[in-house]
């Protein structure tokens, strides 16, 4: 056998090919080139050989098989073995020492416009990938360029002796990047000509804003666990629906009720589960005139979820843990939502989604047995960060370790209920988040802000907001007619937020929605009518650092907080907790969810 090194070089992108060879044969190095390359080489001057002095066949099929030869991968293959020594001996095969290989240009033959399957196909590159998969495989022994960057440093290593093992570790590192991003934009090619659209991939229109294209969905791992029964998901909505279903889905696992979630930017608006409502409640949510209400659990949950801040709620995307009935679907009917996920829809409650938006409105089937990968990960800014998934699981069953006060009597099932409903929420919303819960639901969020008392304060706002609309004077509002909802919404708002309007032409949009303008409430109103709110529950995705959050909650009915514990100030927090009569459960998982 000879010991002259060999060298098999075959290159669709020739950049520093001649350099290259030039190096190679200043150091005694036996050239073998493919077609294309070999002739490149060979009428620059240097001494260079077809493969074929090896394989004794020549390239056939127009290309399609050059390289592709035992002679060519077992030379490559062979370890330093006296086995494989044997076997290369038998076979009268030398060893190959350098493999220098880049691939067909796939990539930019299908980005050009109207490709067509044959033109992509012919691109495919086979026995250049099996030329840099077995020379990175073997990089025990073997050197693997596939980078033309990479040719001085390596020629400089070769003129010093020999390639190190920390240069071939990493020459063999890019060599399997390089062939996994290329099969990763075949596939991708073949996914959207075959896959079939709705099934394993989805066009969406655009990403986060309408210049952000082209935009898609995809699965690697088979069909999409959701079916599109109809309208067109946007980005968002996609990134809302798949935050707002798992949520739902735990909290009926948790809570054994029917769940629902209302989702706007990627938080929640509102989420409850079941809980009967009384006639204030009804009203407040404006269902009290859907039939069926009292007899359909999934309905009362959405009615909770949407009541929760109506303001937020406006164009959602909402998220139900179950089969949508009628009544659920009556009264999604009639409010301004962008879409919906569920596990099944009615065949009568899917005619009424279909009709809604004039046939647009956005209605998604989830497989309910869906389980994602373990592990996720996403790009930002060109770099892969990946992650185990947040499978946490969070039950009433989390809250057993109370703080203050000592002694405490084991917590009241609803308390229980509603740290459930608010930490499971908090794992969906984007951090910092603060959640205020009663009677299973959201009454207040906080998502979002950089400052953990801003959040408190922003969720407390909301909370009391949400009370105030229980008040008699509200409740009593006489609208004028032909009102609209959203209309309603945004004067209540206005109304119990005490962001009155003054004067002006804003002030009469104001006055116009009412038969009879309602009376601000009074500081002194205000502050009685909030005293009467009790047995509320906050939960915290973080320690409170400071007591600050404390005494806001109180001034909202907190009976409970749910937080880890972590901060400096751990000891201060808990005895202004006890000190305002608030029970403090440590919650020990952080939540942070971005
Ligand atoms: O069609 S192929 O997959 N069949 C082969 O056996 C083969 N061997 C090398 N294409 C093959 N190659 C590729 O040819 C290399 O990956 C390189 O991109 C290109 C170099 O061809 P040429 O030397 O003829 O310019």
């Amino acid at each position: 056998m000879s010991s002259q090194k060999i060298a098999i070089i075959s290159v669709y992108d020739k950049t520093g090919l001649l350099d290259l060879a030039k190096g190679l044969i200043k150091q005694n190095v036996r050239l073998l080139a493919s077609g294309g390359t070999a002739k490149m080489i060979r009428e620059s001057g240097f001494a260079v050989e077809d493969v074929s002095a090896i394989t004794h066949a020549p390239e056939m099929l127009a290309g399609r098989v050059k390289t592709l030869h035992p002679a060519v991968h077992a030379g490559i293959l062979a370890r330093n073995l006296a086995s494989d020594e044997k076997d290369l001996a038998e076979q009268n095969i030398n060893k190959v020492d350098y493999v220098i290989c880049n691939l067909y240009p796939f990539k930019d033959t299908v980005a050009k416009i109207n490709v067509q399957i044959p033109e992509a196909v012919e691109e495919i590159d086979i026995g250049g990938v099996t030329l840099i998969r077995a020379a990175a495989k073997n990089h025990a022994r073997v050197t693997i360029l596939s980078d033309p960057v990479d040719y001085p440093e390596f020629l400089q290593e070769l003129e010093k002796g020999e390639v190190t093992e920390r240069s071939r570790n990493l020459y063999a590192l890019k060599a399997f990047e390089h062939t996994a991003d290329y099969d990763a934009s075949i596939s991708d090619f073949f996914r959207k000509q075959y896959a079939g659209e709705g099934v394993q991939q989805l066009a969406l229109r655009y990403g986060a804003n309408p210049h952000q294209k082209p935009a898609a969905a995809f699965s690697r791992l088979g069909p999409l666990p959701f079916k599109v029964l109809c309208g067109s998901p946007g980005y968002i909505n996609l990134l809302d629906a798949l935050n707002a279903w798992p949520l739902v889905k735990e909290l009926k696992a948790a809570l054994g009720k029917p769940a629902a979630a209302s989702f706007k930017h990627v938080s929640p608006a509102g989420a409850a589960i079941a809980v009967p409502l009384t006639a204030d409640e009804k009203k407040v949510y404006m269902v009290d005139d859907i039939a069926g209400l009292d007899d359909s659990p999934l309905a009362q949950a959405y009615a909770r979820a949407r009541g929760a801040d109506r303001m937020s709620s406006f164009g959602d995307m909402i998220a139900l843990s179950d089969v949508v009935d009628v009544p659920t679907a009556k009264i999604i009917s009639r409010e301004v939502s962008d879409g919906v996920i569920a596990a099944g829809y009615e065949a009568e409650a899917l005619e009424i989604l279909k009709k809604k938006k004039g046939g647009k409105y956005l209605v998604l089937q989830m497989d309910p047995e869906y389980e994602p990968s373990p592990q996720e990960s996403r790009t930002v800014y060109g770099i892969t960060m990946t992650q185990h998934r947040n499978d946490i699981e969070i039950s009433p069953g989390s809250f057993t370790t109370v703080v203050v006060p000592k002694n405490s009597a084991p917590l009241s099932e609803s308390a229980l209920r509603d740290m459930t409903v608010a930490t499971i929420a908090l794992k969906y919303t984007q951090s910092n988040s603060v959640c205020y819960a009663l009677n299973g639901q959201i009454v207040g969020l906080g998502a979002g802000q950089q400052s953990r008392i801003h959040c408190t304060r922003l969720a407390g706002d909301k909370a009391d907001n949400w009370w105030l609309r229980f008040n008699p004077r509200v409740l009593g509002i006489k609208w004028k007619k032909g009102t609209k909802r959203p209309d309603k919404s945004n004067a209540i708002d206005l109304l119990v937020s005490g962001e009155l309007p003054k004067d002006g032409p804003e002030r009469e949009a104001y006055e116009a929605a009412f038969e009879e303008v309602p009376q601000a409430f009074t500081e002194e109103e205000r502050a009685e009518w909030l005293g009467k709110l009790t047995d509320v529950v906050v939960s915290s995705d973080a320690f409170f650092p400071f007591i600050d959050n404390v005494y806001r909650a109180a001034r909202s009915g907190v009976k409970y907080i749910a937080a880890p514990s972590g901060s400096q100030n751990d000891s201060a927090v808990f005895e202004t907790a006890e000190n305002l009569g608030i029970t403090f459960v440590e919650q020990r998982i952080r939540l942070f969810h971005h």
